[in-house]
């Protein structure tokens, strides 16, 4: 027999052969749950706008009690085409607007309600916001979808068994006159109305209608099935994030899962039920001149997008207009800001003509070639053989690049498969692979931040998948390094201290009001501010010339003369929200505020972490002499603060002098012998 010697390009080219020619094997069989046409579809819009607008954008609560007088509504400039125009240039995908929240008003003429927008006499009683806007969104490419609180404080009916037809009524009302419907969202919050009475609701026959009226529409719950909430408002997912959930024996509101669960999903759970990370832009809900200067930074932006978006979760992004009926400009300016810096960052594939090879490719066929990685195209994947749960992805890049920042997508319509993965990158000083950074899930898409790097070669290993992986994308980018806007804090002696994140960094600022500059006064020991005032800093490299974003405090009187019984207590004047102090159920506080104070209101600091027992429900008294208390606040709540623990500011009905305040819980949101307070301060005149 003669021995023949191929020459390599010959054995180059048979195998190319062998690799594309063969009979295409099938597609790895779905695994486990898996998404809808439809679910695939609402994933892939990744960032949507969430609007707050009621009476409550006119009266300052997070959750109205329902006997508002309906004129208040009075929007003077109100423009929808506003809202989705602005929504477009930020790059989000649709509209999600609070078509009835749980002071029952409906910003629809409603045939089943006499609390609405025909009631306020807006527009002469013929305004309908829903029209208006779902028109908007067509116009400018949107898609729109309602969010309807069953909870109505408003409702004669609520508590009684005929509500839930009233709210099925309400809810076909919608669902049918204004075109579709991408997502239904229904919010969970059951409780009471004036006589204490809480509704059972029918979610069957609820999630029935919709099914109905928008079967394409995506219903959104603390369970589902479309969609669910993510367990906190702050819309931070998971690190770990599945998709699936198991949703037996839970219902939305007070029977569903605990938020640990929500946040992270269920492996191998029973149904797909991706999660939606909703967070305002602003501290609250609902618009507030109150917070026109605590819009997030542009930094607590990208934060919650990595945390969201970067963990398998859509973002749903609250931007509540003001009383003109506008989205107010240092919203819609931090917007465009946010979107530029996504753009910075996300901008260049640094992968895009990597080659890439596998250890293992479904059948040694094309259709699962790594390529597909990098092809730009969702729905070509990299696939392994049935057998094979781990495996390595080799990436070349041709020459040494620098980067920080990698995101992978799993093909979802297969079902979420990978559980654990790591990656390392081959340092060309020491010649030794290094290891980089690992995960646990990726599902629709994972973005990983790392130190900045300089290699060519990349490696992904897949250590463990519930089914032979599935990868659609791999990316590469370089995110700016960041310069972090300073810490501002004011110690209970009145002083001011400005902290830089990073060593060696110079920091400005100023206190009338006006934006620092680089010929702002540099900050060099604590600035004395006894009273109220207000301080604006940056951080500046000035080998540079960069900039950071402003860093702004709003502050009243310093806690300087006061003093606080119980004195364990006394974490509660010190002037830091991070500090907390856990206070006795049974045990009042009260502040001597050593002088005679002129008080509008007061301010409460909860404790930031949804499972803390901070305060719900609380009374409020004040004192001339420490011994006789008047009470000025009765059975008063803060409301959403199980959900969302902000700053809660409470303002009383006139100005009031006292020497003293006591402030006494009632109820505390969760099962605990004590409470929580960060900070307690005052708004004096
Ligand atoms: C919560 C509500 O209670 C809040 O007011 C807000 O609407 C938030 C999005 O959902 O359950």
């Amino acid at each position: 027999m003669k021995n023949y010697l191929y020459p390599s390009f010959v054995i180059v080219f048979i195998t190319m052969l062998s690799f594309s020619c063969s009979k295409k094997p099938a597609e790895p069989l779905p695994f486990g749950a898996v998404p809808t046409e439809h679910q695939v579809t609402w994933q892939q819009m990744e960032y949507y706008m969430f609007i707050h607008f009621g009476p409550n954008t006119f009266t300052d609560v997070e959750w109205g009690n329902g006997k508002e007088d309906p004129k208040i509504f009075q929007p003077t400039n109100l423009d929808c085409r506003q809202w989705a125009a602005t929504a477009k240039e930020a790059g989000m995908k649709g509209i999600i607007i609070t078509a009835k929240h749980h002071d029952g008003f409906c910003l629809w003429p409603s045939n089943y309600s006499t609390h609405t927008i025909r009631e306020s006499g807006w527009k002469e009683g013929k305004g309908d916001i829903l029209k208006e806007l779902s028109e908007a969104c067509k116009e400018y490419g949107l898609k729109f979808g309602v969010y309807l609180s069953p909870w109505d404080r408003n409702h004669v009916s609520y508590g009684t068994p005929e509500y839930n037809q009233i709210f099925a009524n309400t809810l076909t009302e919608v669902l049918s006159n204004y075109g579709d419907i991408f997502e239904q969202w229904f919010d969970g919050a059951n409780g009471e109305n004036e006589e204490g009475k809480k509704q059972i609701y029918d979610w069957d026959l609820f999630n029935n209608i919709v099914y109905t009226k928008q079967p394409q529409a995506i219903i959104f719950s603390d369970v589902g099935p479309g969609c669910r909430w993510i367990g906190n408002e702050k819309g931070y997912a998971g690190e770990t994030n599945w998709s699936t959930l198991n949703t037996a024996g839970f219902e939305p509101g007070l029977k569903a899962p605990s938020s640990d669960i929500l946040n992270t999903g269920n492996i191998n759970g029973e149904f797909w039920v991706p999660g939606e990370a909703d967070v305002s832009i602003r501290p609250g809900w609902f618009y507030s001149p109150s917070t026109d200067d605590k819009v997030k930074t542009v930094d607590e932006l990208m934060n919650i997008y990595y945390a969201s978006v970067g963990h398998n979760c859509n973002l749903l992004l609250n931007v509540p207009p003001d009383r003109t009926g506008r989205i107010h400009k240092n919203d819609s300016i931090r917007l465009m800001e946010f979107r530029d810096a996504r753009n910075k960052v996300f901008g260049t594939n640094l992968a895009a003509d990597a080659k890439i090879a596998a250890s293992n490719t479904r059948g040694n066929h094309d259709a699962y070639s790594p390529n597909n990685l990098v092809d730009n195209n969702y729905n070509s994947y990299w696939a392994t053989d049935d057998n094979v749960l781990s495996a390595t992805l080799e990436i070349d890049l041709g020459e040494a690049k620098i980067f920080n920042c990698l995101s992978l997508q799993e093909y979802i319509p297969l079902g979420q498969r990978i559980a654990d993965f790591s990656v390392e990158y081959y340092n060309e000083k020491t010649n030794i692979w290094d290891k980089l950074v690992s995960g646990t899930t990726i599902g629709y898409k994972r973005i990983l931040r790392f130190p900045t790097i300089s290699t060519s070669r990349l490696k992904i290993n897949i250590n463990k998948s519930l089914a032979c992986p599935t990868l659609s994308c791999i990316e590469l980018f370089k995110a700016p390094e960041e310069l972090f806007a300073p810490i501002i804090r004011r110690n209970k002696e009145g002083y001011v201290s400005l902290l830089s994140h990073i060593k060696d960094m110079n920091i400005y600022y100023t206190t009338d009001g006006t934006t620092p500059e680089r010929t702002s006064k540099k900050y060099i020991e604590p600035i004395f501010l006894p009273g109220k005032g207000i301080i604006k800093a940056i951080t500046v490299n000035d080998m540079t010339n960069d900039q950071s974003e402003v860093a702004s405090e709003v502050y009243d009187i310093a806690p300087i003369k006061w003093q606080i019984t119980p004195t364990s207590a006394e974490g509660v004047i010190d002037g830091i929200k991070t500090s907390f102090v856990d206070i006795d159920k049974k045990e009042s506080i009260i502040i001597n505020l050593g002088e005679v104070l002129n008080l509008k209101g007061f301010t409460y600091s909860p404790l930031n972490d949804i499972q803390a027992p901070n305060v719900f429900r609380y009374n409020f008294y004040i004192s001339d002499d420490g011994k006789s208390w008047y009470k000025l606040k009765n059975n008063s709540t803060f409301d959403n603060i199980k959900n969302n623990p902000i700053d809660q500011r409470v303002l009383f009905d006139k100005t009031i002098k006292t020497s003293y305040i006591k402030f006494e819980p009632i109820e505390i949101t969760s099962d605990s012998k004590t409470y929580t307070i960060a900070e307690i301060g005052v708004i004096s005149e």
